[in-house]
């Protein structure tokens, strides 16, 4: 069984357990001497019942705790401790009420044990992983405070000891929700984020501290100089169906803005300008890893770029890849309206392909964009020439990819070169959000159709000159990617696995969603380490170390975690080594309830974000910093209209 499932299912056997000795406790009601015999089978029935559904939720939280402990350690340190002292109560009290005894205090211990077997599954749902003592004290008192409620009701003790007890419980729970309040609202400390260190006061080991601001391309840096303006603006886009859409674009007609294509070597210079984005904007180089102060995030390396207003980013081009730049300012809007761009660092002496398609794959006005537009798009191709197709996708979700007609390579994910991976047909790749992947294949003498999973109308097809390739009946066919297996990428190429020394840091990201304050604002959030951003806490390195990073899912959203400025490489996913080429990646897609372990070098030193490319979730709380020891920010957060996601 899948972790998942098991995580849902020993939800559901707590849930059914606590509901059934709730239900046990209700049906002990007669104040007879001797309940009748129906009675006592109801009750023991509901009891039993009861009995075995938490037995079941016990023994999924052993299983589920040898899938990783952070899967099981709230349930195994608080859970299983509350639903203990639960049965022990309700058991008790079900005994003295079989045995005649006073029916009162029988009843409250068989309803009170079952409000701890109540909050026992709360702590899964309210605390979640890492368990937080506060937290789980409030969900104990409440528990003891609503069985001193119900032995007030039960016993008619009088409106006064009722209302006392009322009151006690309400004080406690709104208490509660005011501390959870206080503490994902109050300012960050020092030690708890990196994003509000400031000049002076921040410990750097005797060195001094380091302004992001400092961290930017020398002015003196080698290369030919590639310059670029790109303006943000709100403009109307044109789809294959005439229908005119609103986007907001970095320029150009289409709805990807304009393709920067620079060549190894150069030193690139873009100057961004915004029109009138009332939002504000900056330029990300999603992973492109820039110096920290180029990185384009707003309120952590540079304030978000007002209307009116410009920021110029430099950076040299020594890594040849496929990379794409979008805004970091209030993205989850941005990006989603048409804020991005691709980013191509041709190696020296151009590519070695004859065609090189560079495909953001996007959603807009209800169509799928590829490149500038939806519909069917078609390029030539001589038979025997190569082909490469850089694809990204810029959505929020995962897609799945493939290439119907011809045997083709991948011969590179995330911007880094796969070794050795042998030609494959009939598969489809997966992408996360903001993920890449270069598809290279040898033109054959027959049309090659490039399709997602996102939609049968917008397909690229290349054909040698003169096949057809708009036959009009493309909607229709079957698709290939529906039905194709997905390509597993940790076991796919071959290549040495690089050296890269002992771990000297190690991090723990348990992705997860919980009830939190987000901006001040309550809502069902996306949480890392049972907390959201600006509290969750930074992996701090050093310059030089190799970080051993560990991400587990125990929610059930796929999160794409995103670390800026750096590629991780793949060690495991759920415990099962990577076997193929070495895996660099700047965007791990971490579905429900997998593991992955990743190495990180720290060797560019900064404050980087480290989000879920689901800029959604982003917005919701998951976004965190990965924090060099002795790096500063000036910039805020919650400061100039900044608004980092
Ligand atoms: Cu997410």
């Amino acid at each position: 069984m899948t972790t998942t499932a098991l995580l849902l299912l020993q939800s559901l056997a707590g849930i059914a357990g606590a509901g059934l000795w709730l239900a046990a406790g209700f049906s002990a009601g007669s104040p007879a001497a001797r309940p009748s015999r129906r009675e006592r089978m109801t009750v023991l029935a509901l009891a039993a019942g009861g009995t075995v559904a938490l037995a079941a939720a016990a023994a999924m939280t052993i299983v589920l705790a040898g899938h990783g402990w952070w899967f099981a350690g709230e349930k195994v340190t608080v859970g299983l401790p509350l639903t203990l002292v639960g049965l022990v109560a309700s058991g008790a009290g079900i005994v003295w009420w079989l045995r005649g005894g006073r029916v009162l205090l029988a009843r409250t211990l068989m309803l009170g044990g079952a409000y701890a077997m109540i909050a026992a599954v709360l702590a899964t749902w309210l605390v979640g992983y890492p368990p937080q003592p506060v937290a789980t004290a409030v969900l104990a008192a409440a528990a003891a405070l609503a069985t001193g409620l119900t032995w007030a009701l039960l016993g008619q003790r009088g409106r006064r000891v009722a209302a006392g007890f009322a009151g006690l419980l309400a004080v406690l729970l709104v208490g509660g929700a005011g501390w959870s309040w206080l503490s994902d609202t109050a300012a960050p400390t020092i030690a708890a984020s990196g994003l509000h260190l400031h000049g002076a006061s921040v410990p750097t080991g005797g060195a001094p501290a380091v302004p992001v601001t400092a961290l930017r391309t020398p002015d003196d840096a080698p290369g030919e100089l590639h310059a670029v303006e790109l303006t943000a603006a709100r403009h109307l886009v044109t789809l294959s169906s005439s229908e005119r859409v609103e986007a907001w674009g970095f320029g150009g007609d289409g709805v990807a803005g304009p393709e920067l294509r620079v060549t190894e070597g150069e030193l690139v210079e873009v100057s961004l300008v915004n029109r009138d984005i009332d939002d504000g904007v900056t330029l990300h180089w999603h992973g492109y890893d820039v110096p920290n102060g180029e990185d384009g995030v707003a309120g952590v390396t540079q304030d978000a770029v007002a209307p009116g207003e410009r920021f110029t980013y430099r950076f040299s081009a020594d890594e040849p890849g496929t990379y794409w730049y979008h805004t970091h300012q209030a993205a989850s809007e941005g990006v989603r309206r048409g804020l991005y761009g691709m980013l191509v660092v041709e190696p020296e002496g151009g590519v070695a392909e004859s065609l090189d398609l560079a495909l953001p794959v996007h959603r807009l006005g209800g169509e799928t964009v590829i490149g500038a537009t939806d519909g069917l798009q078609s390029f030539t191709a001589e038979e025997g020439e190569s082909v490469r197709l850089r694809v990204v996708n810029t959505e929020q979700t995962p897609i799945r990819v493939t290439l119907a007609g011809a045997p083709f390579r991948v011969a590179a994910v995330d911007g880094r070169d796969l070794a050795g991976g042998e030609a494959v047909e009939h598969r489809s790749v997966r992408l996360g959000a903001g993920a890449r992947a270069d598809l290279v294949f040898t033109m054959p003498a027959e049309a090659v159709r490039f399709e997602t999973d996102l939609s049968a109308a917008s397909v690229v097809v290349i054909a040698p000159p003169g096949v057809e390739t708009d036959t009009g009946e493309d909607a229709r066919l079957p698709r290939e990617v529906i039905e194709v297996p997905e390509l597993d990428l940790l076991a796919y190429g071959d290549g040495a696995r690089p050296e890269l020394g002992p771990f000297t840091a190690e991090a723990e990201l348990v992705l997860d969603r919980l009830p939190r304050f987000v901006g001040g604002a309550p809502g069902y959030a996306y949480a890392v380490n049972g907390a959201v951003f600006p509290h969750i806490a930074p992996i701090e390195v050093r310059e030089g170390d190799v970080v051993k990073i560990t991400i587990a899912n125990r929610g059930f959203d796929m999160h794409p975690m995103h670390v800026h400025g750096h590629h991780v490489l793949v060690l495991s996913r759920d415990g099962v080594a990577a076997t193929g080429a070495p895996l660099w990646l700047d965007t791990v897609d971490v579905r429900p309830g997998e593991v992955w372990e990743l190495a990180l070098v720290a060797d560019n030193p900064g404050i980087w974000m480290d989000h879920c490319h689901d800029l959604s979730h982003a917005a919701a709380g998951m976004m965190m910093t990965l924090a060099y020891e002795g790096v500063t920010t000036a910039f805020e957060h919650d400061a100039h209209g900044n608004r980092p996601e």
